[in-house]
Formats: C-alpha cells, structure tokens, sequence
C-alpha cells in the first residue's frame, strides 16, 4: 500500500513538473554483450539484426528508433586476438544497410562499406580473423548517402578486442562494473520528444547538432561504481558533434588507449577532445573524488554544454591508482619506410558540396590505387581554414577516418601529437587549416576501402573516396 501510494505521488509529481521527470536519473544502461555460438571448427558466430523500434527518451514521449537487437544501440561484440569471427546481419529495415567495423583489420568483403549493402530482409555475413591488438572499436552502418540518419536513429555498438596483453595489465575489466561502455551522442529532440533527422543546408555543412547527449541511450544517468579505478571505454558517436569531455569532481582522468589499442603508458588530462568517430579509453580513480558524485561534462562544438553522466561511488574507498610505468610498446614506423606521400585536402562548397581534393564521392571511381604490403604517408588539410573554404565552409572542422588500417600520427602543423594521440589511430581530428600527416603499412589484404570525413552529414554530401589495394 505504501509503495503504490509513494509511486501515485512520484507519477503525480512527473505529471505536473515534466522537467522533474526528465531529471529523474536512471541507471546507466549497459549493452549487453553479445553471445556468440561455437561452430564445429572453433569459429564464433555473432547474430546482430538491424530492425525498427521505439524509445521514450524524454518526458515520456515516444520516438521512432534504430536498433541491432532491440530499439536502440545494438550489443557489445567482444572478441579474443586469434578468434575466427562470423558476425551475420539481418537487415530488418524497410531500406538497405551495412555494417562497418570500424578500426578494424579485415578483408575489404567483409569491410561492411558502401558495396557491402544489405537490401531489406537480406542477411550478409562479414567472416574474418581477429589479428589486431586489443582495442576499442566500434559498428555501425556505412550505406552511401544514408549513413548518418541510420546512425541517428540509433545503429551502433561497440567492437571489442581483447588480447594476452590487456588480461595481464590489472587494468579494470569487469564489464559493465568497473570497465564501462560510454557511448556519447549529441541528439536533437524537438518538444515531442522525437528526434527526427531532417538536416537543413546549414546542418549538412556544420553537422546535424543537437540540444541533448544521450550516454548508452539515456539522457543524464548515473552510475554507481567503485571507490577506486574505473575503465570507461569512450566512444563519440555523434553525427557531427566534437565534444570536450571535462569529469566536475576529478582533476584528472588517466588515458589509456586511443583507437587501435594502448598508448605507451596511461597519461593525464584535465579533459579530453573526441571528435565523431574517436575512442578512447580512460582511467578515472573514484578514490580521488571527493563529493558524493563526479558529473561527466560534455562540450559540443555546437554550443551546448552537458551535463552527461554521474558517477556515483559507493562501497570502500581503495588506495589511489598508480598508474603502471609500461602499458604496450607501440612500434613506430619509419618515415624512410614509406614508398609514397599522397595528399588528401577536404574543403566544403556551395550547396554543402563536400569534398576531398575537389572531388565528390563516385562509387565508380578509384581514388587511390596503393600496392598491398606497402608504407605510406598521407597529408591530410583541412582546406576550411579562414579563407579557405566558401560560404559557410570556413572554419570547418573536420575528422577523417581511414578504413583497413591502425595508422600512426606523424605530426599536426608540423609538430609532433601529444601524447594521448602518439598511438595507434583510425580516424584523426583536423582543426580549420590544420594540416596532419600520418603513416600506416597497407598490408593485410587487398581489396577496395574508403577513407572519409566522419562528421557523417559531410561523408553523406560526398566528403568520401576509395582507394583500392592491389
Ligand atoms: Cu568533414
């Protein structure tokens, strides 16, 4: 009796202060992880299926959503170095999809890019040998022109890798407890709480920006975790949106893994940058925290300013983290080694015209022709620096995202990166007139691969090219 009266009195406190019910915190949710099926030879068979859903997000209202395996987000893949994968995709849509392992190293078949489409009630399998290190990678659908509504709506999830390396680091890795999935997207909801994707002009040359951040699907939810290290692999999965990543009640987080794997030794930040597309994976010590919570803040590039996500540590306060001396040797590669420096400049034009050396996407033309087993320096400008781009183009971030390598930053404007961007790379923030270069050896598998803006209203306006390895 008491518990329906105090839940009478919460539901009507929600119906008249809507707003309360909108801060009414829920618990982080976790995606679950996928369970895979063992075949006769060993290999592990994973079922994601793309389907249509709904979602209340916000003060009850309910929108249309993407989801793998339920209404939004999809699972989290988590695989062994070694481990001979089959991930089959059932597109339940009502359009064609892909699915895209992004960072991954795996044949150009089963790449999940453009040509890989999946037309509607079609399923696809994507067949390859985890042969990378560990990491925290990332899917999500990579149709041309349709990418960024689909990912919108809600198609994504974590890839992770695990290797003999990352079970010996005594690095927090009990899922969902103390090594926690953070997927940060920056959504747009309108007073109906939907948060249809219908980008204007001006959307499609700055990026499809929003007024809310969704962490793991929810908006400001909070966490409850142990007074001591905890590993939270971040993922910017907004559209377009770069955010600045500050923790109110930590001074510092400890880094630890960029895109492809672990950085030499954990570094400290006061805050950390991810533009769409970039993982990386932190420490943060709740020993440190003094307060009752931490609020994981959130900078859009758009202008907003969010609160995130709050942690809530409970239990005995452990003794503070000590970062170890030595996490992974990351190897570099020699500049002598490369054959070849290609140049790659992206600029925007009239009309959200969005191109890399003037040119738009064309599914019919190869863009780069590169010989399997060789080095290569690539030259990336953003060209949208003050008087640069046209019209709006100027002061254009961008974030670009080569497939079928780990690529190393060689320098940014002609100085060496700092240190949480020295490791292994898929995918690289260009501020306006920021010139990068960067280094990778393409000698896993020949095949056709695209390298694109991933701020994904420019790769769907054509900011895209493919560059086939022989
Ligand atoms: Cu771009």
């Amino acid at each position: 009796m008491k518990t329906i009266l105090i839940g009478f009195v919460l539901l009507t406190i929600a119906v008249l202060f809507p707003s309360f019910a909108d801060n009414a915190a829920q618990t982080l949710p976790i995606p679950p992880l996928l369970e895979s099926e063992i075949l006769r030879d060993g290999t592990k068979l994973f079922r994601l299926e793309a389907d249509e859903g709904e979602r209340k997000f916000l003060n009850g209202k309910t929108t249309h959503t993407l989801g793998y395996n339920g209404d939004y987000l999809g699972p989290s893949i988590r695989v062994n170095r070694g481990d001979e994968v089959i991930i089959r995709v059932n597109n339940s849509l009502r359009e064609p999809t892909t699915v895209h392992w992004h960072g991954a190293d795996v044949p150009a078949e089963s790449d999940g890019g453009p040509h890989q489409g999946i037309a509607p009630g079609e399923s696809w399998d994507a067949v390859f040998r985890v042969q990378q290190q560990a990491a925290t990678l990332w899917y999500h659908p990579h149709f041309v022109g349709t990418t960024g509504e689909q990912v919108y709506e809600g198609l994504a999830g974590l890839f992770i890798i695990e290797d003999e390396n990352s079970g010996n680091l005594n690095l927090p890795m009990e899922y969902g407890v103390d090594d926690i999935p953070v997927i940060l997207q920056e959504r747009r909801f309108d007073r109906n709480g939907k948060f249809s994707y219908q980008p204007s002009m001006p959307d499609k040359m700055h990026g499809y920006f929003g007024n809310k951040i969704l962490v793991n699907g929810a908006i400001l939810p909070y966490k409850n975790v142990p007074r001591g290290p905890v590993r939270l692999r971040m993922l910017n999965g907004s559209n377009s949106s770069l955010l600045r990543i500050t923790f109110d009640g930590l001074s510092k987080v400890y880094q630890v893994a960029s895109d492809g794997g672990f950085l030499e030794k954990p570094v400290s930040l006061s805050y950390l940058v991810l533009s769409p597309g970039e993982r990386a994976e932190v420490i943060a010590d709740f020993s440190l925290a003094n307060g009752t919570s931490v609020i994981m803040n959130a900078e859009s590039n758009g202008g907003e300013i969010y609160d995130a996500l709050e942690f809530r540590p409970v239990g005995v306060r452990q003794p503070a983290w000590e970062p170890m001396k030595s996490l992974v040797t990351v190897e570099d590669i020699p500049e002598s080694e490369a054959s070849i420096t290609r140049r790659f400049a992206m600029q925007s034009g009239m009309g959200a015209r969005m191109t890399i050396n003037g040119k738009v996407m064309n599914m019919d033309r190869i863009d780069e022709r590169l010989r399997l087993g060789d080095t290569e320096i690539w030259e990336i400008e953003n060209s949208d620096g003050m008087g640069g781009g046209m019209m709006g183009g100027m002061n254009q971030p961008h974030s670009f995202h080569v497939h079928a390598v780990q690529f190393r930053i060689l320098d940014i404007n002609g100085r060496a990166p700092p240190e949480q961007l020295a490791g292994w790379k898929d995918t690289v923030l260009l501020w306006p007139g920021d010139r990068v270069r960067i280094i990778a050896r393409y000698n896993s598998y020949k095949g056709l691969y695209m390298y694109h803006c991933h701020l994904l209203e420019h790769e769907d306006n054509g900011m895209m090219g493919q560059f086939l390895i022989e």
